[in-house]
């Protein structure tokens, strides 16, 4: 028996760029319809979005459902959040300002079980959800299982990137492009795309791939998610729900403006 129901790890180990959906809307009905609509993961964003726990357990059951493979993003240093909704049933893990080596072991403690962390153990939740009846199976193979992605989005991050990379039980590195353009401007500038975000992210996806493991972004537009894939980036996060709703909302009342 395997953790068959989880597939974000082994889709990533066998090279396939997958692009997530981001909700930041604590309703798990919402997470789920972006999820049927075809996207491979779902993150529910915990950092600046509106979840609680009680809808974050509900939300990760709710993308599981809808066939994607859900994935939380914590907030800064809340290492555990990452057990809780590992518990929960989540794949990966999205944590930010992950700044040094010892940030990055601090993921790794609370997402992976021994001998790479120290993960407490309770995956009652995500054993029903996967259908996993021998709990064992859950123990012999979510280290292998769970993604844990350490974000960029800082100069100290930059100046530690190998470190952070090569650190055991981090799969890979994320960019926060707005949050790294604020960093690299001195407060002066949000601007994902800036020049300097552009050079950075070269250096993070060869770092990356020099350490084994996978590169990744958020992007704004869809565009950029494409773009990306085809300069080595494997894990994409796409708009938000919000920009989503806004983007429909305004395509249609154009329509019904010029009407
Ligand atoms: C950033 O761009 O800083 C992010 O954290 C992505 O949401
Ligand atoms: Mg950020």
């Amino acid at each position: 028996m395997t953790i068959s129901a989880f597939t974000l790890a082994r889709r990533l180990r066998a090279g396939e760029t997958v692009f997530s959906g981001w909700c930041s809307l604590p309703y798990p009905i919402v997470a789920e319809t972006v999820g049927r609509e075809g996207f491979i993961a779902v993150t529910l964003e915990a950092q600046h979005g509106l979840w609680d726990m009680g809808a974050m357990l509900t939300g990760v059951a709710a993308v599981r459902q809808s066939g994607a493979a859900p994935l939380v993003r914590v907030p800064v240093g809340d290492f555990a959040m990452v057990s809780r909704v590992l518990d929960f049933g989540a794949e990966g893990i999205i944590a930010p300002m992950i700044n040094t080596a010892a940030d990055a072991r601090a993921l790794v403690a609370a997402a992976k079980y021994p001998p790479l962390g120290e993960r407490s153990w309770g995956p009652h939740r995500v054993t029903a959800l996967a259908g996993i009846a021998d709990q064992a199976v859950y123990l012999r193979e979510a280290n292998d299982h769970v993604v844990t992605l350490a974000m960029i989005e800082t100069r100290t991050a930059l100046d530690n990137l190998d470190a952070i990379a090569q650190t055991q039980g981090i799969d890979g590195l994320f960019l926060g492009p707005s949050d790294l353009s604020i960093a690299l401007s001195d407060g002066k500038t949000l601007d994902p795309l800036s020049k300097d975000v552009e050079r950075e992210l070269d250096r993070i996806i060869a770092t990356a791939e020099r350490a084994g493991k996978i590169a990744g972004a958020f992007c704004h537009t869809a565009e950029r998610a494409v773009a990306l894939g085809k300069r080595g980036a494997r894990f994409l996060a796409v708009m938000s729900d919000i920009a989503m709703l806004r983007a429909g909302t305004a395509a249609a009342l154009k329509v019904l403006k010029a009407g």
